[in-house]
């Protein structure tokens, strides 16, 4: 099946993090690809990837990078796909919030939706929810998962009133 989700980051250093979203989009029977593609190091990679991701059938891309983190901002800036910036704390950030503020602070015009510092499982979850606007099968996979999260607090609560805590609640 042609990739519906495109998985990009600044260098391979960032993958420990983002192959985080792809393991969900896994999960989630979603089809994806994932390569390195750098704002600084392949401008001309980044250009022709952003230019190309519609006509090449992807619907939303994921994209990844820490330190002065211009990817997602560039990717969004050459592309209508919507655009999920994953800020990584990486081995030139300070402490994250340079990669933060690099792909949140986007100007009007330009949005890149930022999930939290290393979530790039939120932006697989994110994506799918995107995808699921126009799929009911993948609407219905995220139900199911959203149940189980749900079902698993449930059994948290109940594990720790077994072990004599006060609970009033339920
Ligand atoms: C960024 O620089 C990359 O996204 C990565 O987070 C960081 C460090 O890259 P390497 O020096 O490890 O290749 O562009």
């Amino acid at each position: 099946m042609n990739p519906l989700v495109g998985i990009i980051m600044g260098s391979d250093s960032d993958l420990d993090i983002m192959k985080d979203a792809a393991t969900i989009l896994k999960q989630f029977n979603i089809p994806f690809e994932l390569t390195v593609v750098s704002a600084h190091r392949t401008p001309d990679r980044m250009m022709e990837y952003g230019r190309k991701a519609k006509e090449r059938g992807l619907k939303v891309i994921i994209a990844g990078a820490g330190g002065a983190a211009h990817l997602p901002g560039m990717i969004a800036s050459l592309t209508t796909l919507p655009v999920i910036g994953v800020p990584v704390k990486s081995s030139n950030s300070i402490d994250g919030w340079d990669s933060v503020l690099s792909i949140l602070q986007m100007p009007n015009g330009i949005p890149v939706a930022t999930v939290a510092l290393n979530a790039a499982k939120n932006a697989g979850i994110l994506a799918a929810e995107i995808l699921g606007t126009q799929d009911e099968a993948i609407s219905k996979t995220l139900s199911g998962y959203k149940k189980s999260l749900s079902n698993s607090v449930l059994e948290k609560a109940e594990k720790i009133k077994k072990e004599g805590w006060e609970n009033r609640f339920d």
